[in-house]
């Protein structure tokens, strides 16, 4: 067992405490830099700077949000006044987390199939995080529904690395988030998600179990069971609530203490009514807390007012904290499309 045993419980009960869910702002910076692009923002380091002090400096973001991951370059910066990140989220009341993967890459003679890379070197890192003052990591595994595949090579493959790491981080003292991202990518049934999702999960927790690592001591961050981006039949909030839930049920063990959604490519609303949809009606039968630990269904409305500007901050992070703020109540089953200040379809 590992020495912080007693310390990651707390860790991870504080992270999934009541109404409050993760900010993921772990963007690679080729994705921060895409993200940039979109926007005709300049893709350079300050720029990059700026934008993660804003998230992390928003006022009230810690009513909703209990911890934060970061990207390497992240952890080590700044604010302008010159205090690092890491203390003034502490300062919030936000949990400094870190991603470790080093990205996913092609896997060898598996053609249009990936496997996440970063297990070299990875215990020192985990020291060095630690020492930083991060509480908590993140390692994301994609697995892309096609013609043929998911391959059970893939499978096998990205669920060993996930283990791997969940348990250096549990040696090191880190609260591992465990993200096996089922693409939303195709033009796949809510069914084959089903299979595919529970397929992945089921190998996750085998390989956590071959591995020996502490259920309790982790944080689950799942692809919601959801048609394919492209599918021409649409599964409703409901439906794709009942088969979320149900495939969870069947994959999770109890002693999770807590399941974070990603949101792959959802609009917000759809990420919110997703979350609110599961807690709203499923909420007394489960075992572990269900909240969301989101990057675009949270950031997008704020980078998308930011552009950039210094004067548009203030502006920006009323944005970020009314997503959060959103979230928080999915997270409890009290959102409703009224609570939008500009309804959509979901
Ligand atoms: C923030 O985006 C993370 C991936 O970044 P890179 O691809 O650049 O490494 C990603 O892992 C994210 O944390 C999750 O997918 C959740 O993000 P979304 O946007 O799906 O909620």
């Amino acid at each position: 067992m590992s020495k912080y045993a007693q310390e990651l419980r707390n860790t991870a009960k504080a992270m999934m405490a009541e109404g409050k869910g993760i900010l993921a702002m772990d963007e690679s910076n080729g994705t921060c830099n895409k993200r940039f692009k979109n926007l005709d923002i300049e893709p350079v380091e300050e720029n990059r700077r700026a934008y993660r002090e804003l998230l992390i400096t928003a006022p009230d973001l810690g009513n909703y949000i209990s911890g934060a991951i970061l990207y390497d370059e992240t952890i080590r910066q700044s604010t302008k006044d010159g205090v690092s990140f890491v203390k003034a989220m502490q300062d919030a009341g936000i949990i400094p987390g870190i991603k470790v993967d080093t990205g996913a890459k092609d896997l060898a003679a598996r053609p249009n199939e990936k496997v996440t890379e970063g297990l070299d070197g990875l215990r020192d890192r985990i020291a060095e995080y630690y020492e930083m003052g991060a509480r908590f990591a993140k390692w994301r595994s994609v697995i892309t529904i096609g013609d043929g595949i998911p391959s059970d090579g893939c499978i096998e493959a990205n669920a060993h690395g996930l283990a791997r790491y969940a348990v250096l981080c549990q040696e090191g003292g880190l609260v591992p988030i465990v993200e096996p991202e089922v693409l939303i990518n195709g033009d796949h049934t809510i069914e084959t998600c089903y299979e595919v999702t529970e397929k992945t999960l089921h190998e996750v927790f085998r390989q956590l179990y071959v591995q020996n690592a502490a259920y309790d001591q982790m944080i689950l961050k799942p692809s919601m069971v959801i048609s394919g981006a492209d599918c021409s039949q649409q599964a409703s909030v409901e439906e794709v609530a009942s088969e979320t839930v149900r495939c969870l049920m069947n994959c999770v063990p109890a002693s999770v203490p807590g399941i974070a959604f990603l949101s792959g490519g959802q609009s917000e609303q759809r990420a919110s009514a997703h979350l609110n949809e599961m807690n709203a009606k499923y909420r007394s039968q489960f075992p572990w807390r269900v909240t969301f630990s989101y990057a675009r269904a949270i950031q997008q409305p704020a980078l998308n007012y930011w552009k950039g500007e210094q004067s548009n901050v203030e502006e920006a992070q009323k944005r970020l904290v009314e997503r959060a703020k959103l979230n928080s109540e999915a997270s409890k089953g009290n959102y409703s499309q009224s609570m939008e200040k500009e309804p959509a379809l979901v």
